[in-house]
């Protein structure tokens, strides 16, 4: 999606609302409404009617309705873990609430700036890749999308496959970014993904083999999987299947470390979503996200390098301490 423009949100619920219903879609952008939600919050508290305590509590409530809006958005999480825990290692004394606001509103940029800088560094990263011809993505990653659009620059004739991305379609916003880029690009029903994935379509129409699978994440485990768009399992075990390279775009922020002791959780959608005006008595069943195994995975594209699955426990451990 283009850059949000935040001036048109007036309260926090609107922007909540905007993140539950996908008007603001993928996790980057996901964590960056929560602190700029949170800013807008802070912006409008009335200092003078609580104490420290008060506005501690009231903020923990506000970042957690924005952070848990969705529920696979680790990054919305661990920034608001790190905004927490830094302003009291930072000022352990403070307990003045208008003091306390600045530093919580000066925080919530500081984390906006770990956002941006890592995913310039993840874009930089991508660089190790060799020349590929053609990409396949699935869904709407604004990095991954980045990603296709630097290493397009590299070689003449390059190419791209996209999804649909049924049932909300966020694969039309991939599509027109990569048109608006100048890129060659294909969209595709995501019932044809594995087809393209195998050679069984390219040949007729795009004339040469998708060389790489880019999938943005929501949620990466402890144990080296990744949660992404319903529909990436299968195109990962499609591409492990014609042994071809599957590359998880992703900050390690955007691990969930509670993974360490219990399974993920997975976002059920309205099934509206799949067809507003249904039978009466038919089910459906809308599961937004679905978790990639560690086995389809080539590499984790990250802020520190392209590493294996089996390095983001140690990598998350190391880099980001104050996550544990
Ligand atoms: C979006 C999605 C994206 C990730 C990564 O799902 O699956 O691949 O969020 O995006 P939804 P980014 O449309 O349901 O939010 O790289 O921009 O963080």
């Amino acid at each position: 999606m283009a850059e949000i423009d935040f001036s048109k949100y007036r309260s926090v619920d609107e922007i909540v609302s905007d993140i539950k219903d996908v008007t603001i879609q993928g996790a980057t952008n996901v964590a960056i409404s929560t602190f700029e939600g949170l800013k807008i919050f802070l912006e409008n508290y009335d200092c003078g009617s609580s104490n420290y305590d008060e506005f501690i509590e009231d903020l923990n409530r506000v970042g957690y309705t924005l952070a848990y809006a969705r529920p696979n958005e680790p990054l919305a999480k661990n920034g608001l873990k790190y905004v927490m825990s830094v302003l009291v290692i930072r000022n352990p004394d403070l307990r003045d609430v208008t003091s306390c606001k600045e530093k919580v509103y000066e925080l919530c940029d500081e984390f906006l700036e770990i956002i941006r800088e890592s995913k310039e560094k993840i874009i930089k990263n991508s660089e190790e890749l060799p020349e590929i011809q053609q990409a396949f993505t699935h869904c709407h990653s604004s990095t991954a999308t980045k990603i296709i659009y630097n290493l397009s620059k590299r070689v003449e004739g390059f190419k791209v496959v996209c999804t649909e991305t049924r049932p909300l379609y966020q694969g039309r916003i991939t599509a027109k970014k990569l048109l608006d880029y100048g890129l060659d690009t294909t969209l595709i029903a995501d019932s044809a993904a594995s087809s393209f994935i195998i050679d069984k379509c390219t040949h007729e129409f795009c004339t040469q083999p998708i060389d790489i699978v880019f999938l943005g994440s929501d949620e990466i485990t402890m144990n080296g999987e990744a949660v992404n768009k319903i529909g990436s399992w299968g195109i990962a075990l499609a591409a492990y299947f014609a042994s071809k390279p599957v590359y998880v775009v992703s900050s390690i922020l955007k691990t969930e470390v509670e993974t360490a002791y219990r399974p993920v959780k997975i976002e059920y959608r309205e099934a509206s979503e799949i067809w507003e005006d249904a039978p009466e008595g038919l089910k459906m069943v809308n599961p937004s996200f679905e978790l990639i195994n560690s086995g389809f995975i080539t590499g984790f594209i990250t802020e520190f390098g392209i590493i294996k699955p089996n390095e983001i426990a140690s990598v998350i451990q190391k880099e980001y301490q104050w996550l544990f």
